[in-house]
């Protein structure tokens, strides 16, 4: 049986490209410390209003000037709280859910970005070293009210 040069080549390519691949997920996974969300929280999407933590969003100051917890529900199509405020240099531990559908959560201007999924809780930890008023978006369509679900985060100078 003989095959044609161009398809050797194209197999041989192939071949490359999978063994490329593999090794920038090898690399991701074993060398840069990439990871998957692990043991995600599950949570009733319906019921969230029963959890003391959604019931009511906020920001929690665990301890002074170093870790803080936020609360925060997103639903179509808003945050709650609209406003958040948190000193520089301190861990801030997010805990987000969604009632409805799937959001984004994503602090403009940083690296800051999760999937906000119904029945997870979302939790995301991030520390803003740059005092300032920092927007947060969702971009992960969400419906016909999309774009305007934004809120605030203020990074205090401490
Ligand atoms: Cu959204």
């Amino acid at each position: 049986m003989s095959i044609n040069r161009y398809e050797k080549a194209w197999l041989g390519f192939s071949a490359v490209m999978v063994v490329a691949f593999l090794s920038i997920i090898g690399y991701f996974s074993f060398v840069a410390g990439f990871q998957t969300p692990q043991e995600a929280e599950v949570i009733d999407p319906t019921r969230i209003e029963e959890d003391g933590r959604f019931a009511e969003p906020r920001v929690e100051e665990v301890i002074p000037g170093e870790l803080y917890n936020v609360y925060m529900v997103a639903r179509m199509w808003s945050y709650s709280p609209k406003e958040l405020s948190v000193p520089r240099g301190a861990y801030v531990k997010f805990y987000i859910t969604s009632p409805d559908v799937q959001h984004g959560f994503h602090v403009v201007g940083t690296n800051v970005q999760a999937n906000v999924i119904p029945g997870y809780v979302t939790v995301i930890t991030a520390k803003f070293e740059k005092p300032g008023e920092y927007l947060i978006v969702c971009n992960e369509y969400c419906g016909r009210g999309h774009q305007f679900m934004q809120a605030k985060l203020l990074v205090t100078e401490g």
